[in-house]
């Protein structure tokens, strides 16, 4: 339940008057953040309170996180001589994220920590459009028009995705998540052509830890056996594809993720346990199942509503 914190008052009162980026970058505010909805919601697992930019932030690409807006990128890459801003990050560029991580992986106990990243072409869609886009355009003119130049992006990004998710992991993360959130925007032959090899070196790249590596995606209905073919464990599904017809897409021998339709919470609670039923309906049988949102907690999501859904998902999935 990505952003869960964003619905807390005491999220909002820690965050007061520190950008969202500064705030990243302090070990304790992280940690604090972290936990914040572990405590107050009793969830199995903890993600990471970061961002997908913070690694590229971390070796010097002139951006900020604009309250309201999201990512703004002041040069965006649109040519060669632009790639010159995407240099290999080391775990010196990140110290905070280890000592963030190790103080949480103390204070969680059995809890495990999911370590995260942006993957390269949701990473790549930020970098060229400059920021949040609705229809990528730029950046499929790049793919499109310069395969080379959007291969070689794409590689740099592989190359720092993996050594920002080697940092979690090697700090303590118990698992981590690869988000290509905007990914969903291309069709099974693009995706296959001009993503997933650099996904598939990113997952490749820390397959060796032995950690489950989740694959999350927002409109991927149509790329789900692909997105589970890049070599993620997990393939995570939003609401758009009920969850047994998401694990037949996907194949054998990987758990799906989701997929209650963030929008729900906010019905009436009759409805929402009904709308949870059929979840854990559909999932029943699967190989594995992680109950999930199909996408971010909205910000004016009543937090009373997520700590019922919690019980109520518990209650149903006891043993
Ligand atoms: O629960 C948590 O807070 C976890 C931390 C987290 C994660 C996993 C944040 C904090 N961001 C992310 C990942 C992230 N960031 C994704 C991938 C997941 C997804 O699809 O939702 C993406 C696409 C972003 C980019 C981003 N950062 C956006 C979306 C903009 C767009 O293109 O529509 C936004 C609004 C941000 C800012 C941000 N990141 C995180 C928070 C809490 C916020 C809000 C800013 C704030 O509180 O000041």
């Amino acid at each position: 339940m990505r952003q869960a914190g964003r619905s807390l008052p005491e999220y909002r009162k820690v965050r007061e008057g520190i950008a969202m980026l500064d705030s990243c970058m302090m070990p304790e505010l992280v940690t604090e953040i972290t936990l914040q909805p572990v405590r107050r919601h009793g969830v199995d697992a903890a993600i990471y309170f970061s961002d997908i930019v913070v690694p590229l932030k971390a070796i010097g690409v002139d951006l900020d996180i604009k309250p309201g807006i999201g990512p703004v990128v002041a040069r965006p890459i649109r040519s060669r001589a632009d790639l010159a801003q995407l240099r290999a990050l080391g775990p010196e560029d990140v110290p905070y994220v280890t000592e963030a991580v190790r103080m949480l992986v103390a204070e969680l106990g059995a809890t495990p920590l999911i370590g995260f990243a942006g993957a390269p072409f949701t990473l790549a869609s930020y970098l060229v459009e400059g920021g949040p886009s609705k229809n990528h355009e730029h950046t499929k003119a790049l793919m499109y028009g310069d395969p080379e130049l959007w291969a070689e992006l794409l590689d740099r990004l592989a190359v720092i995705t993996s050594a920002f998710l080697k940092v979690q992991i090697e700090a303590g993360a118990s698992a981590v998540q690869l988000f290509d959130s905007w990914v969903g925007a291309l069709k099974p032959a693009d995706y296959r052509r001009f993503v997933m090899p650099h996904s598939a070196k990113v997952f490749d790249a820390v397959a060796g830890y032995g950690v489950p590596r989740i694959h999350f995606g927002v409109g991927t209905g149509e790329l789900l056996g692909l997105l589970g073919e890049a070599g993620a464990d997990v393939v995570g599904a939003d609401w758009r594809v009920p969850l047994d017809e998401a694990a037949r897409r996907v194949g054998p021998g990987k758990a799906i993720q989701g997929n209650l339709d963030p929008a729900v919470l906010f019905a009436p609670e009759a409805a929402v346990r009904a709308q949870t039923d059929e979840v854990l309906e559909a999932a029943r049988g699967l190989e594995g199942h992680v109950f999930n949102l199909g996408h971010g907690v909205m910000p004016d999501t009543d937090p009373t509503v997520l700590t019922r859904l919690v019980e109520y998902v518990h209650e149903r999935t006891a043993r």
